[in-house]
């Protein structure tokens, strides 16, 4: 505990707290801009926490065994950023000044890499909550594969701030119902209750009983807590801390805006600037006669947390030092999966793989050929960890090393139960802790369940990879509520991630390496359910997938056209090829399992792949929109652009024309009207 921390008073002009207040608002007033209400009507319970419980080192935000703090509630951004600053990350009074301005490193709301020290960007309502139970279940199971009696390296708690908006949202009951049943004894979340949202008092539309909803998850729930008594908050945590076998919830009453005199308590606090009228009367209010952005210096020492800090990791350097003396080969390993590096042995373990996967010249389905990677790639990665909304015995995500952490707490898998949202913004939280690399599965069509957190993923460059099976209507029987149509192209639009439909086996175990080696953001790949014809390749070509697109057939002459297919496609493509050749019309195919890799490509290899001249025929099952990039006004594109129909995979890629016949008629066509174009 802090021993700089002066008696708990409960008085709201407590220089400690009034601090905080006065912080956020004048950050919010000066930018004319942000949310003054939760970074006020949280300065107790944000001060109680940080200086008695948190324990960090604000002067190495990295330090791998810091507490985890989450603000779910992102929008009270300018309450995170003052107990930054105050408690002495590297972020000084200028940034505050500049809040929510061009480039400051106090954006409007939280932004990982942008901010020192903040874990996660929140913004999105209920997210964070499910980050910080990814983080929660990345400490307890890390903790459970590297510590060892008498030597206790990974050893941290999960804190993280919730609204009533979090709680409102749906993925809150995903991550809790799944944090009570993992018992994760070490997250402790602190809700805001307020009873007020953006559109008024909450009781109109919000009137659960929160504390039984969450003792019903099987969390342990401290209810009632005057969230501006520092006193209380403090036995509270204390609680909270105290239980180790269940999460603990505390629910914090507060009022919204607490001292602002005419306007606390009103929604209207929630996004406004208080004004200069109110903003002088909170200063006489909480005794704060400082010039805005002014912390006298005994406020700002009793707030210093650096040296403390710095003593709490020393001590865990020294628990290290004498964790490497002992286990010297767990200590590199824990190192290394911290800074997310991959085994040294890695690049030559997943080149003969792939190379054993080509020589093999199986015919398989791609979610097949995903499982047989994931197989051998875990045998390298001891940090892949992942698991599938209750269909992995459809996305095929278990392997021979697959151990649940409900029956082993060092294992490596997780059943994530039928909660996409929750479950992919819980990977979120465990590649944002570090030291686990994750996994998570469903079926692709289902990827708009979790849509949102994939997409934050991207934002922050998280490596996760997403296993999204059933990849189109090549899934048959289940109709057109489990046939993915928009979602290829829909998922592409998400910047910084990388979407692969791979077209065999070989392609599939390239997709996953690169998905693997990714240290910049996440990976989506779109798999088969139905079985596919192996390519056969050059070396050449074998390593041309990881270049996103490439010449998979080239014909004997100089080729009239180019067809670019993915996945399920790339046989039609090739089957068409062919039938042209004896045609004499000759056409060059090009597999283009992720287009995003390939437009990121050098200009040279661009154009030698798609030469500028030649027209381009795409064919994928799922929309055309984004074909015609390459299609262009002189090419056509092949895909699907209304629902599936309940039948047959083979019914349905003949009733939508996904035939060879129908290619070979689109490159003649594009042809046709080239030479026409030509003699005019
Ligand atoms: C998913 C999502 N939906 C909507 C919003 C917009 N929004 C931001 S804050 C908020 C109300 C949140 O209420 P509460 O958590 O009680 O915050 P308070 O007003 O108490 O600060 C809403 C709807 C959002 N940020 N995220
Ligand atoms: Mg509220």
């Amino acid at each position: 505990m802090n021993v700089l921390t002066p008696q708990i008073s409960r008085r709201l002009d407590q220089p400690i707290t009034a601090a905080l207040r006065a912080l956020a608002m004048d950050a919010v007033e000066t930018a004319r801009s942000g949310h003054p209400g939760a970074p006020m009507g949280l300065a107790e319970v944000a001060a109680v926490l940080w200086r008695r419980y948190l324990r960090h080192s604000p002067a190495n935000p990295a330090w791998p065994d810091r507490d985890r703090f989450v603000l779910s509630n992102g929008h009270a951004s300018a309450l995170l950023y003052a107990l930054l600053h105050l408690t002495g990350y590297d972020l000084p009074i200028a940034e505050l000044k500049r809040f929510r301005q061009f480039r400051s490193k106090t954006p409007g709301h939280p932004e990982l890499g942008v901010t020192p020290g903040v874990e996660t960007t929140t913004g999105p309502l209920g997210q964070g909550f499910a980050n910080a139970v990814g983080m929660a279940i990345a400490e307890k199971t890390l903790a459970a594969q590297f510590n060892r009696p008498g030597h206790t390296i990974v050893d941290h708690r999960t804190f993280v701030i919730v609204g009533d908006g979090c709680l409102m949202e749906g993925i809150s009951h995903e991550a809790a119902s799944l944090a009570g049943r993992l018992k994760l004894g070490k997250l402790v979340a602190l809700y805001d209750d307020n009873g007020i949202s953006i559109d008024g008092p909450v009781a109109e539309w919000f009137a659960d009983d929160t504390p039984k909803r969450f003792e019903a998850y099987g969390w342990h729930v401290v209810a009632g807590v005057d969230g501006h008594d520092p006193i209380a908050i403090d036995a509270a945590l204390a609680a909270a801390v105290a239980e180790t076998m269940r999460p603990s919830l505390v629910c914090c009453k507060t009022v919204i805006g607490r001292g602002a005199p005419t306007k606390q308590g009103h929604h209207d606090t929630h996004g406004t600037p208080l004004g200069a009228e109110e903003v002088a009367r909170v200063r006489a209010a909480i005794n704060w006669p400082y010039a805005p952005f002014e912390i006298p210096d005994t406020v700002a020492e009793a707030w210093d947390g650096r040296r403390q800090g710095a003593a709490v990791e020393a001590e865990w350097n020294y628990r290290f030092e004498r964790y490497q003396a002992a286990y010297p080969e767990l200590a590199s390993a824990f190192v290394r999966r911290v800074r997310g590096e991959l085994p040294a042995g890695f690049a030559a373990a997943s080149d003969a793989f792939v190379t054993a996967v080509a020589a093999a010249a199986a015919t398989m389905a791609t979610r097949a050929a995903s499982q047989n990677a994931l197989a051998a790639f875990a045998r390298e990665l001891p940090e892949l960890f992942g698991g599938s909304a209750d269909l992995a015995h459809s996305n095929l995500t278990t392997h021979p090393l697959t151990r649940p952490i409900t029956r082993d707490p060092a294992g490596n898998s997780i059943f994530y139960g039928v909660r996409e949202f929750g479950m992919t913004a819980v990977a979120n939280g465990i590649a944002l802790h570090g030291g686990l690399l994750p996994y998570v599965a469903t079926f692709l069509v289902f990827s708009d369940y979790a849509r949102n957190a994939i997409r934050m993923g991207a934002l922050m460059r998280q490596r996760v990879v997403h296993i999204l099976t059933h990849d189109s209507i090549g899934l048959g029987e289940d109709g057109p509520t489990h046939q993915p149509v928009e979602h290829l192209e829909s998922l592409r639009l998400i910047p910084n991630l990388d979407v692969w439909r791979p077209c065999d086996a070989v392609e599939t175990a390239s997709a996953w390496r690169n998905a693997v080696e990714r240290t910049n953001g996440p990976t989506a790949l779109a798999l088969s359910r139905q079985a596919l014809p192996h390519q056969p390749r050059t070396r050449e070509q074998i390593d041309a997938i990881r270049r996103g697109g490439y010449v998979l057939v080239e014909p004997a002459m100089q080729p009239a056209a180019i067809i670019i297919a993915t996945g399920s496609e790339v046989q039609l493509a090739c089957a068409a090829a062919l039938l042209l050749a004896a045609a004499s019309v000759h056409v060059r195919v090009v597999s283009m399992p992720c287009v995003e890799i390939f437009d990121a490509q050098d200009a040279a290899w661009r154009h030698s792949v798609l030469p500028p001249h030649l027209p381009v025929v795409a064919v994928e099952a799922g929309a055309t929109r984004g074909w015609w990039r390459y299609a262009d006004r002189s090419g056509a594109v092949i895909g699907l652009d209304s629902f599936g129909e309940s039948a047959p995979a083979p019914a349905l890629f003949a009733h939508f024309d996904f035939t060879r016949e129908r290619v070979v008629a689109a490159v003649l066509q594009v042809l046709a009207a080239r030479s026409e174009s030509e003699t005019f």
